[in-house]
């Protein structure tokens, strides 16, 4: 198997609202699309760098570019697979064996970080090869669920009422938990009022990235009074030793995020006592491979995980969707349905299922992601002339 060409489409997609987070506000994704084109077919692959880097030193500009020099030419023409006997960590817990996909990490190890521009091109070329080999994502992953759980991640709103409002409406649609944006001077009041709202039983977590300091960690023990399931990231992405300080101090359970970058960082954290549930984002770790390992970590040291978001398109969405099917994925992620980001999807839209799937999504069971890129939209909503590199 070999890679022939490697596209990089820059498109915009307007969200249906503005998402605010305590680092910025977004009223459009930009986002970094990437299709390997190979001798078994193409693949696809969605970048979840943002257009600022305000999540993570990762950027769309910085990842396309670190892409079209140096990973892109590493992968191309070099990355070609022999033979007929898997390594074991080709083989996936389904049996399934991407020896391609496999490949594609330790031929860009060279390059260090930039894990959100490796995990596009690791996706895209999972995706080629399942779609080759006629596997979904899920069954090669190892889904044990054919629908998963969702949650929805609700921005910082300009006013209480406005929060109030947007809650409500995702309580109707389904979503079977709530995750609150916080930052210091929005957090107690808009928690408190949406506990309210939901009632003791509703599921209710609170995510900071990053915006607190050690200073405040008497404030953010106090939330247990609002018996949310989680607080994800408060403190600064390296500083682990703040978290487990906060974890020492207060009853609701810490979950990072910014800070899991993989198997190591996962293991550490939990052992250091700075995290005891982990949000699981692909993008972040570089890829669904190292995903999957982090994922059987959690599963070995008995912690709770769940698929966090990125406003992804349908193509990160699917893969998203069938990795959050796996069992050790045991809390509701930020797996939302198309309609909460978008009013059109690069893909066809994924929709909150309906009776006793009320408030699921649907494992995709097609080969590869299990949708189809919609080639018109990527036209349409180009904001930079697509690079082809051979
Ligand atoms: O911290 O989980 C986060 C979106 C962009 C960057 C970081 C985060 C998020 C979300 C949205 O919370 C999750 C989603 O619905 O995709
Ligand atoms: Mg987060």
């Amino acid at each position: 198997t070999r890679i022939d060409a490697i596209e990089l489409h820059r498109i915009e997609v307007p969200l249906v609202r503005p998402f605010e987070t305590s680092f910025g506000r977004e009223t459009v994704r930009e986002v970094l699309m990437v299709r390997v084109r190979t001798d078994a077919g193409d693949g696809w692959g969605e970048c979840v760098a943002g257009r600022d880097p305000f999540y993570s030193s990762e950027y769309v500009d910085g990842a396309a570019s670190v892409i079209e020099r140096h990973l892109g030419p590493a992968l191309l023409g070099r990355l070609r697979v022999h033979g007929t006997q898997p390594a074991p960590r080709d083989l996936l817990p389904r049996g399934a064996s991407v020896p391609l996909a496999a490949a594609v990490a330790p031929a860009l190890a060279f390059v260090a970080g930039h894990r959100m521009a490796k995990g596009a091109l690791e996706a895209a070329v999972l995706d080629a090869e399942l779609g080759a080999q006629g596997r979904s994502m899920g069954e090669a992953f190892g889904a044990e669920r054919d629908w998963v759980d969702c949650g929805v991640s609700v921005g910082i709103a300009p006013t209480l009422e406005e929060l109030l409002d947007e809650v409500t409406g995702y309580l109707e649609e389904g979503y079977r938990r709530i995750k609150l944006k916080i930052r210091p001077g929005w957090d107690r009041v808009p928690v408190g009022a949406v506990r309210e709202l939901m009632g003791p039983a509703g599921m209710l977590q609170v995510d900071a990235n990053t915006a607190y300091t050690a200073d405040d960690i008497p404030l953010l023990a106090r939330l247990d009074d609002f018996d949310l399931l989680l607080i994800e990231q408060p403190f600064a992405e390296e500083d682990l030793a703040t978290h487990a300080r906060l974890a020492a101090e207060c009853d609701t359970p810490v979950c990072l995020d910014e800070s899991i970058l993989g198997v190591s960082t996962a293991i550490d954290a939990v052992e250091r006592g700075a995290t005891s549930i982990i949000n699981i984002k692909p993008g972040r770790m570089g890829g669904y491979l190292e995903a999957l390992r982090v994922h059987d970590v959690c599963c070995d040291l008995d912690v709770p995980a769940w698929c966090g978001g990125m406003l992804e398109t349908g193509v990160g969405r699917a893969a998203n969707v069938a990795l959050a099917a796996l069992p050790g994925f045991v809390l509701p992620g930020d797996t939302s349905a198309s309609s909460r980001y978008y009013a059109e999807d690069l893909t066809e839209p994924f929709v909150l299922g309906t009776g006793e799937h009320h408030g699921q999504l649907r494992v995709p069971d097609g080969p590869g992601t299990g949708v189809t890129v919609r080639d018109e939209l990527v036209r349409e909503w180009a904001s930079v002339q697509p690079v082809t590199l051979t």
